[in-house]
This record gives C-alpha cells, sequence and structure tokens, in this order.
C-alpha cells in the first residue's frame, strides 16, 4: 500500500553534508520524493512538529537544535514508506538502538544529533506533511 511519510535530515545531517547519502538511501530503498525543501525552521514550526514531546526534559534542547540551522524537509511516498523509511533510519539512540547499516547507526553517536526524523505512523505522518508542506 503507498504511504506518504515526512523525512527531515535535521540540521546535524545538514551541516554534515549527508543530504545526499540520506536521499540517496531512501531512493535505493525504492521509494521516491514528493516534495524537498531546505528552509530554516522558528520556533512554532518546531513546537508544533514535536507536539508529542512538549514538557520531557530534552524538549526545549530539542526545539533549540531543530531551528538552529538550515534542515531538509521531505516528503517521501511509496509502499510501505513510514515503516520502510524509519528501518533505514534506525532506532532513535545512534548507538544503543541503531544497529550498523542504518542512518544513525552508520553516521550518529549522540541521541539528540541523531540525523535524521521520519513519521511514526500514517496519523503522525498525515499531521506532519500538513505543518511542513501545507500545499500537499
Ligand atoms: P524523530 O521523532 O526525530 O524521528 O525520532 P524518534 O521518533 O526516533 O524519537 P522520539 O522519541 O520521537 O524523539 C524525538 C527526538 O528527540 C530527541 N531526543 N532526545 N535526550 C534524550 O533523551 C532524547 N530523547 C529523544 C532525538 O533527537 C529524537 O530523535
Ligand atoms: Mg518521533
Amino acid at each position: 500500500m503507498s504511504e506518504r511519510t515526512l523525512v527531515l535530515v535535521k540540521p546535524d545531517g545538514v551541516s554534515r553534508g549527508l543530504v545526499g547519502e540520506v536521499i540517496s538511501r531512501i531512493e535505493r530503498k525504492g521509494l521516491r520524493l514528493a516534495a524537498l525543501e531546505l528552509r530554516t525552521v522558528d520556533e512554532a514550526t518546531a513546537k508544533q512538529h514535536y507536539a508529542e514531546h512538549d514538557g520531557k526534559s530534552f524538549f526545549n534542547d530539542l526545539v533549540e537544535f531543530i531551528t538552529g540551522g538550515p534542515l531538509v524537509a521531505i516528503v517521501v511516498e511509496g509502499t510501505r514508506a513510514i515503516s520502510a523509511f524509519r528501518q533505514l533510519a534506525g532506532g532513535t539512540d545512534p548507538v544503543e538502538k541503531a544497529t550498523p547499516g542504518t542512518i544513525r547507526g552508520d553516521f550518529g553517536l549522540e541521541v539528540q544529533f541523531n540525523l535524521v526524523h521520519g513519521s511514526d505512523s500514517v496519523e503522525s505522518a498525515e499531521r506532519e506533511i500538513k505543518i511542513w508542506f501545507p500545499a500537499l
């Protein structure tokens, strides 16, 4: 079943020059790019995107990090795109959870600087795509 998911190459991924690497992995998996934009996001948008984490210990650091430099927002589509991209990304903690061969497992060391975001459900994907690409 074809799905759409919202992927972010977070500011650490952009500053480290890993945008091409991430896009390449998405395309090699067989998924397609439906929209893509380099953008520096404001605090309100970041808080809306990560609303589920409002109140958690890492929330303020997370918002500061996400707004701290340009990121690349991408709508990815294809068969089981939501799970397929989460598999490419690897677990949230790049060392303890993500395995080698995944984006986080290959390139990350710290939970906060884990390079990419991918929507975690159909509902999240719809909500997030509306935030980032309201015209889609
Ligand atoms: P994401 O939403 O960014 O795709 O990551 P995720 O689903 O794998 O992880 P989630 O639990 O949604 O956490 C969102 C982001 O918050 C940062 N985080 N920091 N310091 C911490 O303990 C901590 N926990 C989470 C990470 O950047 C994580 O990707
Ligand atoms: Mg998440």
